[in-house]
């Protein structure tokens, strides 16, 4: 084979493989992109769901899961990576320690690491207590639901009225002491009761981002629909690790 048909040949190969490349060069550029803030690199990572982001319809749909997830959390954990550039501290200590010891931090971080700290543990566990076909309340913890609570109609009731009258954005938690005792709490913004020494057994979302695409001003009818998505099996665990000691975030 001559030089130039040799050539003439690996460029008609390279021509294929170009075009056989392309379709593929498509689909990988058509596919989701993963996340709309930049990934700042740093010790703070962004939990995949365990479910797709449209498990959970018709209760909450995919996109407001799609922002909520990989906008707003992605946020705070970026905020929190650059913070830990001049912090490096916030990366290596316990989420929880950090949270429910927040006056040992210097006055110019208290209020971010505040925000964004705790909004990346509330938001950890939110994503962790939902999920679909997440059964029904049973054993321990529906036997403390119907010691602490007075049965789980009147609990939902009674924590759907509080994630209502939370003025503006937060949260309603219900807390769990290591003697597994359960009480309902709300908190402001992105605090969370770890704040005030407690643990968090479940709690839900009560920001406008949380709902507004579906539910627009209609709180209640999110508060109510919610119930819809909570992974029992993992509250049992997660009662079971505060009864243990073990439970973090
Ligand atoms: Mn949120």
């Amino acid at each position: 084979m001559s030089s130039i048909s040799r050539r003439r040949l690996m460029t008609a190969i390279a021509g294929v493989a170009a075009s056989a490349a392309a379709p593929r060069f498509v689909f990988a550029q058509a596919a989701p992109a993963p996340a709309a803030a930049p990934a700042a690199t740093g010790p703070f990572t962004l939990p995949p769901l365990t479910y797709a982001a449209n498990a959970l319809e018709p209760h909450i749909d995919a996109k407001t899961m799609e922002i909520h997830h990989d906008r707003h959390h992605q946020a705070f954990i970026t905020n929190l990576n650059n913070l830990a550039k001049s912090n490096p501290q916030l990366g290596s200590m316990p989420v929880e320690n950090i949270l429910g010891n927040l006056n040992a931090l210097d006055d110019s971080i208290k209020f971010a690491v505040r925000n964004n700290l705790g909004g990346h543990a509330n938001h950890t566990m939110f994503w962790e207590i939902m999920g679909p076909d997440g059964g029904k309340p049973e054993g321990e913890v529906l036997a403390a639901i119907d010691k602490d609570l007075g049965g789980l109609e009147k609990f939902q009731t009674d924590f759907n009225a509080a994630g209502g009258r939370q003025f503006g954005s937060g949260w309603v938690f219900v807390t769990v002491t290591k003697d597994g005792k359960l009480a309902i709490e709300t908190r402001p913004n992105q605090d969370n009761p770890i704040m005030d020494g407690k643990r968090v057994l479940m709690g839900n979302d009560v920001w406008e981002h949380a709902y507004y695409l579906n539910y627009q001003n209609r709180r209640a009818d999110y508060l109510k629909a919610w119930w819809n998505t909570v992974n029992w099996k993992k509250i049992s665990e997660r009662y079971a690790a505060a009864k243990a000691g073990t439970l973090t975030i």
